[in-house]
């Protein structure tokens, strides 16, 4: 008897059933093979299915004539083998490649010339070692031939210290395959029926899952064409289907003796294929194809051992009425040996006999030899280069990518801090060596404002500093420490003479309104309006320092793909557990001090003709008031730009401090010329 799958999910009936006829007349017209007796092969179609192939084999056993059973499917050899035995039939399959058949105890009377599919796990393997592959997701049907199959890769990818993400499906692989894209695996082996294979393939074509950062390891002996063939339930056209699969891989057990040497029948393989082509039109598109030698040589392997078996056996035993039949039949399986069209055959309880296993790939439609590759020696041979740009990566690449500030902006920024240093240096030696000029302190008195105005050039200085040290980008937390320093005294060593001096002039508005000329003198109260910002800062600063010390940390951003990695920028910054509050306060009374400059500068505009510069004073304050209150907030937003954040820094003050100097210091310079 011969069930032959027609269709389902393997239809290797199609090609396998007219090369084991051809086989069957071979024997036949055979005068050493059986003399006196004929062959008569009965074919049962399965589809594939367990259920129809139970049936078919209930409806086998009507006839007692039937003692030997060729099967093909895993599925529905399974379920036969498991219990013909309980018969007296022997079970032998020419298309079964489950792992779990390979199991005396439970099939105790079934044999096999299709190897199983644990023999493409090492060729996988070695594939992926190749390309240095380490995570790999299994896909399989929920079937045991393909369970098993992936059992036995999770096993050998574990030893290999792969990491591995499976998943397995019933009838919908839907939400199989959102699940590997999810766990962003790249190198997917798939492990199902032809059917679901195209249903697999159109999941993986909507979600994405394809394309030349996927690779796709699928089974090997599925029809020609298979991706473009109708499958109820699956929604994708044919250009889509055949998107989804280009580019993927297979992988198949060498089934054709390589070797040219004469079989048991005389042919040799190229004379088989020659015949198997004229058997039937293209038979070579016909699902079952690659089988055929396999089944073939089954016809072959039964018809040796009952050839052998006829001799210890009386015709009238060579029935399933007593249990004869199955064990010397048993026996003769057992013991064959001979030279097939798929090689060497002979029956062990792992099926290992053929050990070339072959790689393709599909490139522009068609598959392409990539490489085969014998199992038990571990000998590859490459045959084709495989046409791709690079091998993909087995995962998404995240590349940490530090932010820094570029080298032009530290040096366009730094430049104008130097030439704005230089400034108020030359502005430190004028005022110094004016300071007896009679003619200058007769025109336009510099001192006492004078002392002031040194005070507030060498807070200029410190601000200009922090500029540099905004640029710098090392001694880890300290450099924090000194940014916030710097910056903080720099202001307040700057803005708060100036302060100090618009106070001074307003308190003697009062006083003095009707005399002339007014000299304003350094007093006490002008001091501690001077020192008391400085005190408060040095209590916030030394406070920050001591309870909530400044560290740097990275700090990580928004990540964004680059071509086949996904770059995770990373920005060094500085901060504390209460960052925000300290800088909060900070900001709270050094916009007072502002705002009440700018009210004391409009308060005393030109209601009093004194010796001091505190016109000029007051517009430089304006100046700075609006600058800073309009940058600072700007410059805490764009905290995420290195280059953009160092320039907004510098630019403002700078262009302040350049402004204010030159508001109060051109002219007394020009008063001189
Ligand atoms: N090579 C075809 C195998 C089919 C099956 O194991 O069901």
């Amino acid at each position: 008897g011969g069930i032959f799958p027609m269709s389902g999910g393997w239809s290797g009936g199609q090609a396998c059933y007219p090369a084991a006829k051809m086989a069957v007349d071979d024997v036949n017209s055979r005068d050493d093979i059986l003399p006196g007796y004929k062959i008569n092969l009965v074919k049962k179609d399965s589809k594939c299915d367990a259920g129809l192939g139970t049936r078919k084999f209930y409806d086998l056993l009507q006839d007692q004539r039937i003692f030997t059973l060729l099967t093909g499917c895993s599925s529905v050899s399974t379920p036969i083998a498991e219990s013909a035995y309980l018969w007296n039939v022997n079970v032998l399959a020419y298309g079964a490649s489950s792992p779990a058949l390979s199991n005396r105890s439970r099939f105790p009377s079934f044999f096999r010339t299709h190897p199983s599919a644990n023999l493409q796990n090492p060729t996988r393997i070695k594939f992926f070692q190749m390309f240095d592959w380490k995570r790999i997701g299994i896909i399989s049907q929920g079937t045991e031939v393909f369970e098993s199959t992936a059992k036995d890769l999770l096993a050998r990818l574990h030893d290999e210290n792969m990491e591995v993400v499976q998943q397995s499906f019933h009838a919908d692989p839907k939400v199989a395959v959102q699940n590997l894209k999810k766990s962003d695996v790249r190198i997917i082996v798939g492990l199902f029926y032809e059917g679901a294979a195209r249903k697999v393939m159109c999941e993986a074509f909507k979600e994405k899952l394809f394309g030349e950062k996927y690779v796709w390891f699928l089974i090997g002996w599925y029809k020609h064409g298979w991706y473009t063939i109708k499958e109820k339930g699956v929604d994708c056209n044919e250009e889509e289907m055949t998107r989804s699969v280009e580019g993927h891989f297979t992988t198949e057990i060498l089934m054709l003796n390589p070797t040219n040497d004469t079989t048991v029948s005389g042919m040799n393989t190229a004379e088989f294929l020659t015949r198997l082509s004229n058997s039937t039109q293209d038979i070579h598109l016909k699902g079952g194809y690659e089988e055929a030698p396999l089944a073939y040589d089954a016809i072959w392997a039964v018809a040796l051992a009952l050839n052998s078996t006829i001799t210890r056996l009386k015709t009238s035993e060579l029935n399933r009425n007593n249990g004869l039949i199955l064990n010397d039949m048993y026996r003769s399986l057992n013991a064959s040996s001979f030279t097939g069209i798929s090689g060497t055959v002979g029956f062990d309880s792992d099926g290992s006999r053929m050990a070339w296993t072959k790689v393709e790939r599909m490139e522009n439609g068609t598959y392409k030899e990539i490489l085969i590759y014998h199992t038990e020696k571990k000998i590859m041979k490459k045959i084709n280069k495989i046409n791709w740009k690079q091998p993909p990566k087995d995962r998404t690449m995240i590349v940490h990518r530090s932010l820094k500030l570029s080298m032009s902006a530290f040096v366009a920024g730094g430049s104008m801090a130097a030439a704005c240093g230089l400034f108020c240096v030359a502005c430190l030696i004028f005022t110094w060596k004016e300071r007896e000029n009679k003619y200058v302190i007769k025109v336009l008195v510099i001192c006492p404002g004078s002392s002031l105005n040194c005070v507030s050039l060498f807070g200029c200085i410190i601000l200009l500093a922090a500029i540099f040290l905004y640029g710098l980008d090392v001694f880890g937390g300290t450099i924090c420490e000194m940014r916030a320093w710097t910056l903080s005294l720099g202001f307040t060593i700057a803005f708060s003479p100036l302060f100090a001096k618009l106070w001074t002039v307003n308190d003697l508005r009062q006083k003095m309104k009707k005399k002339k000329d007014v000299k304003v003198v350094l007093n006490t109260q002008t001091m501690v309006v001077m020192v008391a910002p400085l005190l408060l800062d040095l209590i916030v600063l030394v406070t920050w320092s001591c309870i909530d010390r400044l560290a740097q940390s990275k700090s990580k951003l928004a990540p964004y793909e680059e071509g086949e990695v996904i770059v995770q920028p990373e920005l060094k910054m500085c901060g504390s557990t209460h960052f925000h509050i300290w800088i909060g306060v900070i900001f709270a009374y050094k916009s007072i001090q502002l705002l009440l400059g700018s009210f004391l500068a409009y308060e005393s505009r030109s209601k009093i003709e004194s010796n001091s510069d505190h016109q000029t004073v007051a517009v430089a304050v304006y100046n700075i008031t609006v600058l800073s209150l309009l940058c600072a907030p700007i410059l805490m937003i764009l905290g995420e730009e290195p280059n953009v954040s160092f320039l907004f820094l510098a630019v403002p003050i700078i262009v302040c401090i350049s402004a204010s100097i030159a508001i109060i210091f051109i002219p007394k310079v020009l008063c001189l010329v």
